[in-house]
């Protein structure tokens, strides 16, 4: 995503929205059993309504986007065209998008910002690659599954990828950003895009997939989800007797930051709070254990206490709020029942101060604990809690040993000031995206290709690495200005 470089015009069009969030309108879609939307940080306030789809109205979509495809009228040039209009037109609505994304995700005003820059960027992305590679051979209809913690820029991104390459979609986003996702699909259809070629189911996911991924009508799955679902995606796919079907998959990680004593405590914990607590830690990229050199830790853990208790929680249409809601009550339950097992066998290390502005949403406040070793973690956190392990400065290997005995490998972070360090642990440790000496979340389209090794998806192949300027931050020093990525396009699709 983007969400920095604002320019004074962003803020103050934030701040009109702010100001302006309990008039706008609600967002209905009537139809058949309906379901009324309410807001996950403030559960009387009603953003709209949605209506599911059957099974039969779900067969009948998918019957619509492969006789879509077959037609082959759209061609590469009219695309293009076409995605570079989407661009324009999500970024003519952004003050909308960003309301909605608050209302709906419970995301925060900056944060919705970076939404509609990132979904812009990967229409403008896919644009461009339209032109630059010598067009492939498409699959047919791809079933794109998208989650609700990027509900337009995943969503926008996984379409327009299949799209670019000349495939329909069938487009199931997470139910709980269903809204976002049916105004999206109006906007595409606004901006010329051929009838029937992009369909959109709402349903549980469940029930999506039972009858969408065994049909042979669906060529191939872009996935990004938790990597329980993933593992049911490729079961399920293999069983098929069409088999291989090509699944793009993106799940989640134990994303570990390693900090070492030489690390400049201050930029440290700017990082680890923004990596570990903003966007309610909701991102499958975010800081989850932070291993910290035993001789500074103390110091640092300090330091990161006072931070947490500086963040802001609160609604997340008002421009001051740090962090918003979690998505839903499953969500807070989940995290309370890792915080109690926790309870019991960690040290809960602080909880923020801060207290929800307003209590009627699932807010949930930022935790730091600290555990022996990840084993304590059977498996992904998505919320705002950071795990905290100590190690001796001989103990490296150890850390590298156990970050890898996990499996996950979707990003990992690495603070120092010795680039001998830097440069071993990044080709020890097995993952797709490596941050130095900054935040480790907040990819750019187009400049990183993002995604997970081992558990944490399909993603990006491995590569040599690849430095390139941190697009995000101009304000220091020797080895802050770089990252390493893979050297693959995001999705490749044809
Ligand atoms: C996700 O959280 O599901 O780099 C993936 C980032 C985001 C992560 C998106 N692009 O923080």
């Amino acid at each position: 995503d983007n969400s920095g470089g604002f320019d004074v015009s962003d803020i103050c069009a934030l701040q009109r929205l702010d100001d302006a969030a309990r008039t706008l309108p609600t967002y209905e879609h009537a139809g058949r059993a309906e379901q009324t939307v309410y807001s996950p940080a403030d559960i009387r306030q009603r953003v709209g309504s949605f209506a599911w789809d059957s099974t039969a109205s779900m067969q009948d979509k998918l019957a619509r986007a492969q006789r879509a495809f077959a037609r082959k009228d759209w061609l590469a040039p009219a695309r293009a065209a076409f995605l570079l209009r989407l661009a324009d037109a999500l970024e003519a609505e952004q003050a909308h998008w960003i309301d909605l994304c608050a209302r709906e995700a419970g995301k925060t005003l900056l944060d919705g910002l970076a939404e509609v820059r990132e979904a812009a960027d990967f229409c403008r992305y896919y644009a461009a690659q339209i032109q630059r590679l010598p067009p492939g051979r498409p699959h047919g209809v791809v079933l794109c599954i998208s989650p609700w913690n990027f509900p337009l820029a995943i969503f926008i991104g996984q379409i327009t990828a299949a799209l670019a390459a000349g495939n329909a979609v069938l487009a199931k986003p997470a139910e709980q950003t269903s809204l976002m996702a049916l105004h999206a699909l109006k906007l595409m259809q606004t901006c010329g895009l051929p009838p029937d070629r992009v369909q959109c189911v709402i349903a549980p996911g469940a029930d999506a997939g039972r009858v969408l991924v065994p049909d042979c009508r669906i060529q191939a799955v872009l996935f990004t989800g938790s990597n329980r679902t993933a593992r049911w995606l490729f079961r399920t796919l293999a069983q098929r007797t069409d088999a291989p079907i090509p699944l793009v998959a993106e799940t989640g990680g134990q994303n570990a930051l390693i900090a070492d004593s030489t690390a400049l405590a201050e930029q440290l914990v700017d990082d680890v709070i923004r990596s570990g607590f903003h966007s309610a830690g909701q991102r499958c990229s975010a800081l989850r254990v932070l291993f910290l050199q035993a001789d500074t830790a103390d110091r640092v853990i300090e330091l990161i206490k006072g931070a947490m208790d500086e963040l802001k929680l609160g609604s997340p249409q008002e421009l001051a709020t740090d962090v918003g809601p979690l998505i839903d009550e499953p969500a807070r339950q989940r995290l309370h029942a890792h915080c109690q097992r926790l309870d019991k066998e960690a040290r809960l290390l602080h909880v923020a101060k801060s207290a929800p502005t307003h209590s009627q949403g699932y807010f949930f406040a930022p935790r730091l604990y600290e555990i022996q070793h990840m084993k304590q973690l059977p498996e992904e956190v998505f919320g705002p809690i950071v795990h905290v392990i100590r190690y001796a400065a001989d103990e490296l290997p150890a850390v590298v040993e156990q970050i890898n005995a996990a499996g996950f490998g979707l990003t990992l972070g690495i603070h120092t000031r010795i680039q001998r360090c830097a440069d071993y642990l990044a080709a020890a440790i097995k993952v797709g995206n490596v941050y130095v000496n900054r935040d480790m979340v907040g990819a750019v389209v187009g400049v990183q290709p993002f995604g997970g090794r081992g558990l944490s998806g399909t993603g990006p192949k491995a590569g040599g690495p690849l430095y390139v300027p941190n697009l995000r931050r101009h304000d220091s020093g020797a080895g802050r200005q770089r990252y390493k990525a893979a050297d693959t396009a995001p999705v490749a699709l044809s």
